[in-house]
């Protein structure tokens, strides 16, 4: 099979989309000449093969890494670091339309929500360029005659494993503060969306990265995922997928070397609304919390929590307000939700319905497949839910919303924190009071106020309780990819 093909996308983007694994700047076959199709959620055709990685590429591009670091990496100043980094966020920002077309066909959401991601991607990258040359060590004095100092060194070859929900944005996420700390990373796509990260990966040689600093792989879970895991000679995962496989990666980093762990994982978040919001912002904000991504989205506020007051004539103006969500093509202009990412995904939401039903939750509204062809489902809210339904507990990645009533701040606060996840939040009040006294009482990792998803470069994201160990954007992230060195020097020679 070849290394490229010319595709044309529906909207009339042309562009060579490469299919190889990407070791060292350039674009190869796999080892074994393993090929796996990537489809069309849309349509269900297949859009193109790509070359699979297996635990012989993973080593071959581990190898790679580590030469980049011990060698011509290791030299490129902090600054240099940075230029790459912001030089690779201008690629991204000229290739928006093309790379957003791409998120578009392989992953199904819309090119406009797309064309958001690239943005925000690019953003991420030029972030972090900028903290580069900033990552700083600490003078500590203890004493007279001794001088210690802090640095903050990388920690060297860096696996990382993305999913398929936000194929380019997490691509960014996880390369902007990886490089910026002077690492070397190999990543690997989740095997849904390839196509995007294969087409970022094509701009990160013409940013000028020296060959072997990134290292993309399109492969499986089970195995290039797990050979990433258990590798001897990686020091460190980074992962963002389902809490099961953090699971699973973090035992592999245990029985292997230890390497550091990362994870941002799944949610279960709540979306709190008080009598006193605003109805029909706070109704804005509760569907692109729940609708966005198609529900794809591990900080989806999937439950939410309505005060008694307002409950019956928010309940109906909810529904109103999703007749307007167009589901249909990604290519549309007026799409706001397209299909969801694979079969698989498809037939667990369509489970989980059918459970809700079973468990006697009420459809206000959706709980169908929406048209014959292509993945996609009706948005959906139940009523009639309370704590113990498995509709309330699990993460259902889809465009499914619980809806119940509450009395008070305190049961708000009950309800919301009765969950295993703590990833994001929300609260809608014109109360001070009542927004700072959830946000201190929710456990949480984000907690939004009179709106959702207001994610930023600069503001840490990242989970409490079984969502996740550390945190991606900000500074924060840069903990995750340094570790702390202390040199203690004793100047006048005494042992004591
Ligand atoms: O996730 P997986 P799946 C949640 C969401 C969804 C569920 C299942 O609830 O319904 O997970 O999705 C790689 N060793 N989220 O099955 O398995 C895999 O190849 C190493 C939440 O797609 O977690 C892919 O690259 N890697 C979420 C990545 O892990 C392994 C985003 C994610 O796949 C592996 C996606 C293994 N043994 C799903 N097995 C979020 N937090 O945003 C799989 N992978």
């Amino acid at each position: 099979m070849t290394l490229s093909i010319n595709l044309e996308l529906p909207n009339g983007v042309g562009y060579d989309q490469p299919l190889g694994l990407f070791i060292n700047n350039e674009f190869v076959k796999g080892v074994e000449g393993k090929t796996f199709e990537v489809i069309n959620p849309s349509t269900e055709k297949v859009i193109c093969s790509v070359h699979e990685a297996t635990e012989k590429d993973v080593d071959i591009a581990v190898h790679a890494a580590r030469k980049a670091f011990e060698g011509e990496w290791h030299k490129v100043t902090p600054a240099k670091r940075g230029q790459f980094l912001c030089k690779l966020a201008d690629l991204f920002e000229e290739n928006l339309l093309t790379l957003a077309s791409v998120e578009a066909l392989d992953n199904g959401k819309s090119v406009s929500m797309a064309k958001g991601d690239v943005g925000a991607a690019a953003a991420c990258l030029r972030y972090y360029g900028g903290w580069a040359d900033k990552v700083h060590g600490k003078v500590i004095d203890t004493e007279h005659g001794k001088f210690n100092y802090t640095k903050q060194e990388p920690i060297g070859v860096c696996g990382q494993i993305i999913p398929w929900n936000f194929p380019i944005l997490m691509w960014a996420w996880k390369i902007g503060p990886a490089i910026a700390t002077g690492n070397v990373v190999v990543l690997k796509t989740a095997e849904q969306t390839p196509l995007s990260g294969l087409v970022a990966a094509g701009l990160t040689a013409k940013a000028g990265f020296p060959p072997g600093v990134i290292n993309i792989l399109s492969g499986f879970g089970k195995t290039a995922g797990a050979a990433i895991s258990s590798h001897m000679n990686i020091d460190k995962v980074a992962f963002t997928g389902s809490t099961v496989t953090g699971r699973t990666i973090m035992k592999a980093a245990a029985n292997s070397n230890l390497k550091k762990v990362t994870l941002e994982l799944g949610g279960k978040s709540p979306n709190i609304v008080f009598d006193d919001a605003d109805i029909d912002e706070a109704i804005s904000w509760v569907n692109f919390g729940i609708f966005y991504n198609h529900g794809q989205c591990c900080c989806a506020g999937s439950r939410i929590y309505v005060q008694e007051g307002i409950y019956d004539t928010f309940v109906e103006k909810f529904k109103k307000r999703i007749r307007e969500n167009v589901v249909g093509d990604p290519f549309e202009n007026e799409t706001f939700q397209g299909p969801q990412v694979s079969q698989l995904q498809f037939d667990r939401i369509m489970e989980y319905i059918d459970h809700g039903k079973k468990e006697g939750a009420k459809i206000e509204i959706g709980g169908k497949r929406h048209g014959n062809v292509g993945y996609f489902i009706e948005p959906t809210i139940f009523s009639n839910v309370d704590e113990s339904m498995k509709i309330m507990q699990e993460e259902i990645f889809g465009p499914v919303a619980s809806i119940a009533k509450f009395k008070t701040v305190g049961d708000a606060i009950t309800l919301g924190n009765k969950t295993t996840f703590g990833l994001a939040s929300a609260v809608h009040t014109k109360n001070l009071e009542t927004a700072l006294t959830i946000a201190n009482s929710l456990k949480a990792g984000t907690v939004w106020v009179n709106t959702y998803n207001a994610l930023h470069a600069a503001l840490p994201f990242g989970g409490f309780k079984e969502s996740g160990i550390g945190r991606e954007l900000g500074k924060a992230a840069l903990a995750n990819y340094t570790q702390l060195k202390t040199v203690s020097v004793n100047m006048n020679g005494a042992l004591f």
